[in-house]
């Protein structure tokens, strides 16, 4: 594996490159042109300047998160047609400046969902949080406006708010698209995409629906372990893989994540690794990634991707905003730089004790 971090490019990250590669052991960063709308081309000349960037800084691009898709693509539309072609374009210059994963999730109208973005912990650090009840109690159009005032002048991935602004327009793309129609709606662009996948040895790995269940009845579908495996088989390509996120699988307990990665063998291109500490089975927060401080056994996670052989990157994700740090919530530099050296401080302990 290599360890790498999430970085959203100068104009938006409080992060920068420099700090980043101080951080030991970390050798890449998983970027993004965040200010590109959905549905463009990327052009090579943008991707080029993005990449001799993070060169000049002694790092590396080690994958795109995310190139995301439009609407018209998730909801079967009719000009769906001229955004996969633009989807594809995109990743030929992708490939053609030699880069070689996309993250991307099919998540209908938002991406992500937490209901408070920064709950005080006992110890005065804050983190992300999601109660059932929170959400059960919001009109989706007021999603956007109940967190807002806690995004620290930050622009959240997927909360842009000119997106935000549409949400009712959104909502009524999606009505006649149930579960069924999302896989058949993904299928049709797997398909589509596939053969400049191949073309440029480009993985792709889609990411979790998180929390991993429908929100405001809208449909979900990259949730459990069936659904996942019906995905890979539905497009049986290498190409067509997941990003494991421990932490967007694992709000739904019943997910047995060590279990997950060891049947995802060969089709895990990317991993997001964090914990979660639950209260009830709906109300749970963004843990620090040491095992003890939440719910899940990082030791076996970690030691689930060592054993299906995972060479890809790996990034800690959400970190909690500690030692009075400003930043976009879940990305400050100081507690994904300790999830980081705890991640590989594992993967050491595991690799040289499995010699
Ligand atoms: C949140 C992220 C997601 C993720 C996208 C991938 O912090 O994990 O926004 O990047 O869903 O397309």
């Amino acid at each position: 594996m290599e360890m790498t971090l999430r970085w959203y490019g100068k104009d938006f990250d409080t992060v920068t490159l420099r700090q980043i590669r101080q951080i030991p052991g970390v050798t890449g960063v998983i970027t993004t042109l965040y200010d590109m709308p959905p549905g463009e081309v990327w052009s090579r000349e943008k991707i080029r300047s993005l990449k001799e960037e993070v060169e000049s800084e002694g790092l590396h691009i080690a994958g795109i998160e995310s190139v995301n898709v439009h609407d018209a693509i998730k909801t079967g539309a009719q000009e769906r047609e001229r955004y996969i072609s633009n989807y594809v374009e995109t990743l030929k210059n992708l490939g053609e400046e030699d880069i070689h994963l996309v993250c991307y999730n099919f998540m209908p109208v938002f991406d992500w969902t937490r209901t408070e973005l920064s709950r005080k912990r006992p110890d005065g650090s804050t983190v992300l949080a999601y109660t059932q009840k929170a959400v059960d109690a919001l009109k989706p159009e007021k999603m956007f406006a109940s967190i807002a005032g806690d995004m620290n002048g930050s622009v959240m991935p997927g909360w842009e708010p000119e997106r935000m602004e549409r949400v009712k327009e959104l909502f009524e793309m999606y009505k006649e698209v149930d579960n069924e129609r999302l896989f058949a709606n993904l299928k049709y662009f797997l398909e589509k995409i596939m053969p400049v996948c191949e073309q440029y040895n480009i993985n792709m790995a889609i990411h979790p629906d998180d929390p991993a269940w429908s929100v405001f009845g809208l449909p979900r579908i990259i949730t459990n372990q069936q659904n996942i495996l019906r995905m890979m088989k539905m497009v049986d390509n290498p190409h067509n893989g997941v990003a494991f996120c421990s932490g967007s699988y694992g709000t739904n307990l019943e997910n047995d994540l060590p279990e997950m990665i060891r049947s995802l063998k060969g089709r895990i291109h990317f991993a997001h690794v964090r914990n979660l500490k639950f209260h009830s089975p709906d109300d749970f927060e963004e843990a620090a990634h040491l095992s003890s401080d939440g719910t899940f056994d990082m030791y076996a996670i970690m030691k689930a991707l060592y054993d299906i052989g995972f060479e890809g990157p790996i990034r800690p994700d959400h970190g909690r905003m500690i030692w009075d740090e400003v930043a976009m919530p879940g990305y400050g530099l100081y507690d994904r730089a300790l999830g980081a050296c705890y991640l590989n401080g594992l993967w050491e302990a595991i690799s040289k004790s499995a010699k």
